[in-house]
């Protein structure tokens, strides 16, 4: 006999993540409106895909900043598929705790959430058993004690699983593992959650990390989305099919600009905006990260720079990575304490290396600034 299953394998969500740290509040709502409608594409490829159930492997939503209202539309979301199952494992940022709204808000019937006090579900409609290992708190250094899975041969058999797996367990310690253990569980399918990259390096073993559907910072760039993954078995002999769909609202770009020599602040946005029409930024979150020695007598205004490329991107972001160009020769002559500092910091350059070196003489900068013009910007 062969049975057949085909899902949407996804992770990572973080609904109403707050985007702290990113500036201003109008961003960080509108980026958590982006969460939303991605995960309504991921709804609507369930449906459009007429896959047999969805998979969400962990942190779907933020515990500590998750409105009720949010909740509700959720709950929504998930009733536009029916009765196809949607089958959760919570992860350290939507852990199982005592006011998890997994636990205390009455979910659809279809909703099914794998803890470790019950950690299986059998959706019998199309003869599959799932299994999850996910949190039941915010920080789980070691694997819980899981009840031993019952895995049969007539069924196809998936694992939800969030947290790290093969990785030095000494640092960032998330529900430690391996691909091996693991494997030897023998499921047919591991739906992987928690690393915000889509890894598919342990696609032999039949695991996938999908990554985070809607990138959530710099640290998250590239293609985001989620995986439709087909199952068949007959006779035991199992095979997977794996196509990634991406689904993100907006992608994180990072632009390097040399801006050395440039001879006027007009210059330097000519080169900005030639920069960000290489690709349509239009709906993007873009950084430009500025480098080079300037002229000492251009002063940069930024906020003037930034305010005439804005309507070119979503967000703009400006690093100012730039040294002002004193004439270090001429300047370490003078018998006075700025040649003194520049002899000295040139004596320390020359014995250091590697990141010591650039940190050297980022600071003789900034003491040149400090000494010729009486003030510092070290913004
Ligand atoms: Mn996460």
């Amino acid at each position: 006999m062969e049975q057949r299953v085909s899902f949407i394998h996804c992770a990572d969500i973080h609904l109403d993540a707050s985007f702290k740290g990113s500036g201003c509040e109008s961003f960080s709502s509108e980026r958590r409106k982006d969460l939303k409608k991605t995960f309504e594409i991921i709804i609507n490829t369930v449906i459009e895909k007429d896959a047999d159930f969805l998979l969400i492997s962990g942190d779907l939503y933020e515990h500590d900043y998750t409105a009720k209202s949010t909740v509700n539309w959720l709950n929504e979301q998930f009733s536009k598929l029916g009765d196809k199952p949607v089958v959760i494992v919570p992860g350290n940022h939507d852990p199982y705790v005592k006011n998890a709204w997994y636990r205390i808000y009455p979910w659809k019937e279809n909703v099914r959430i794998l803890t470790t006090a019950s950690p299986e579900y059998i959706y019998n409609a199309g003869n599959v058993y799932f299994y999850g290992i996910g949190f039941d708190t915010f920080r789980q250094e070691q694997l819980p004690d899981i009840k031993p899975p019952s895995i049969s041969a007539e069924k196809i058999n998936i694992c939800l699983f969030h947290g790290t797996l093969d990785m030095d367990f000494t640092e960032n310690p998330y529900n430690p593992s391996s691909s091996e253990e693991l494997h030897k569980l023998g499921f047919d399918y591991y739906a992987l959650g928690h690393f915000h990259g889509r890894n598919e390096s342990l696609i032999e073993k039949g695991m996938i990390y999908p990554g985070s559907p809607e990138p959530l910072g710099f640290d998250e760039k590239g293609e985001h989305g989620v995986y439709l993954v087909n199952i068949s078995k007959k006779n035991g002999e199992v095979e997977n099919q794996y196509c990634f769909i991406p689904v993100q609202q907006r992608k994180y770009l990072e632009y390097n600009l040399d801006a050395g020599g440039i001879q006027s602040e007009e210059d330097l946005l000519k080169r900005a905006a030639l920069l960000l029409e290489r690709s349509s930024t239009e709906r993007d979150i873009v950084k430009i990260n500025l480098s080079g020695r300037i002229s000492a007598d251009i002063n940069l205004d930024l906020t003037a720079l930034k305010q005439a490329l804005s309507d070119r991107c979503f967000s703009l972001s400006i690093n100012d990575c730039t040294y002002p160009d004193y004439v270090l020769e001429e300047l370490a002559k003078e018998k006075n304490i700025t040649g003194v500092f520049i002899n000295m910091m040139k004596e320390k350059i020359e014995n250091a290396c590697g990141d010591e070196k650039q940190m050297l003489e980022k600071a003789l900068y900034i003491g040149l600034e400090a000494l010729l013009t009486g003030k510092v910007d070290i913004s």
